[in-house]
């Protein structure tokens, strides 16, 4: 073993040497590839980790067609509550821990990068709603197709980049670079028309600087967002002092593009349930289809409060709804 690698890389392989699955087997593979120094003094066993690392790939996807359909799938995550939002980010910037601290889930949180190699998912409450959000494995050399299935599913990309970091503006630009390698391409989540994609995918998404506790973060945040342009909204956050934790909900929920409508019969008191999410820019005859096939088509007016001139104002069918609306149909 060449001399002066760093005590990670040995305390990494001791943890390599005692795993026993394939899958986690990997995870440490991947860990390893990025901690050793690249120099002439380590070409062999940058190539024997290679060779391992393919060995290993192979016996992991062995593994999962031998499990079939009984198998974990990760090319698909049910959508729940107000919308699915993806956690993106490049290795370390904070992205399990963020998970960890806005939502229920515990996902594994560690100082070493690839630390997460599968997608965890957490609900995250905001005001009568919830937002699903799901955690990746990095964008890096080593992501794994499905992890860019998923990002072309979700609602909404929360793309995460590190404060702590010297680099923050060029860490946006490679993580962008990696999207855009796998045809993924980010426009600001407040993009009403999304251009077409040609033969990729394009996202909404917003910028979410985390450890806003680091040492200039604020500088960096600064930077960040000179970097990000007016094209992406950017927070910053700290999961250690809290910072920006509250605000996230409201600009998760904005990012969206959603509304929420509540329904109420004719004679009944106001009183707001759970409401119906709908996209935004959705009518009065929407919201009725939603709650059922037969009633949008039978309706014969709605009243609203909220988005009408005047509370309990009679609006037709294709009145636009808007968050917060509380709704009355008449048949
Ligand atoms: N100072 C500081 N460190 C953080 C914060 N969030 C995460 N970290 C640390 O950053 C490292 C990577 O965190 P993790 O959530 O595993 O990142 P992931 O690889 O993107 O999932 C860990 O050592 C965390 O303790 C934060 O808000 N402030
Ligand atoms: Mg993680």
């Amino acid at each position: 073993m060449p001399a002066n690698l760093p005590p990670e890389y040995i305390e990494a392989e001791l943890r390599f040497r005692a795993a026993k699955n394939p899958e986690e087997k990997l995870a440490i593979l991947r860990e390893l590839m990025a901690l050793v120094p690249k120099h002439k003094g380590t070409e062999k066993l940058r190539v024997e980790l290679k060779r391992k690392w393919t060995k290993l790939q192979a016996e992991v996807q062995q593994q999962k067609k031998q499990k079939g359909a009984r198998g974990p799938s990760y090319d698909h995550i049910e959508r729940e509550g107000a919308g699915q939002i993806a956690l993106v980010g490049l290795p370390n910037c904070g992205k399990s821990s963020l998970l960890a601290a806005v939502t229920n889930a515990k996902p594994e949180i560690a100082d070493y990068p690839f630390s997460t190699f599968r997608p965890t998912v957490g609900m995250m409450p905001f005001e009568d709603i919830q937002l699903q959000l799901i955690d990746l494995p990095p964008l890096s050399e080593f992501t794994e197709p499905w992890v860019y299935s998923l990002i072309r599913q979700c609602d909404l990309v929360a793309l995460l980049i590190d404060l702590s970091s010297e680099t923050p503006g060029e860490d946006l630009l490679t993580a962008l670079e990696w999207l855009e390698k796998a045809r993924i391409r980010l426009v600001g989540h407040t993009t009403q028309v999304l251009p077409a994609g040609g033969v990729g995918t394009v996202k909404r998404a917003l910028i979410i600087g985390t450890k806003s506790d680091a040492a200039h973060a604020a500088e960096h945040l600064h930077e960040l967002r000179s970097v990000a342009d007016s094209q992406f909204a950017v927070i910053g956050v700290s999961t250690i002092s809290a910072e920006g934790l509250k605000e996230l909900g409201r600009v998760l929920f904005a990012g969206l593009n959603v509304v929420r409508v509540y329904t109420k019969k004719p004679g009944q008191p106001f009183k707001k349930d759970l409401p119906y999410v709908l996209p935004m820019g959705s009518t009065v005859t929407d919201v009725a289809r939603a709650i059922h096939k037969d009633l949008a088509e039978k309706f014969l007016y709605a009243r609203v409060w909220g988005s009408a001139e005047f509370p309990g104002q009679r609006v037709e069918r294709h009145h636009i709804v808007r968050d917060g609306d509380l709704l009355e149909f008449h048949e």
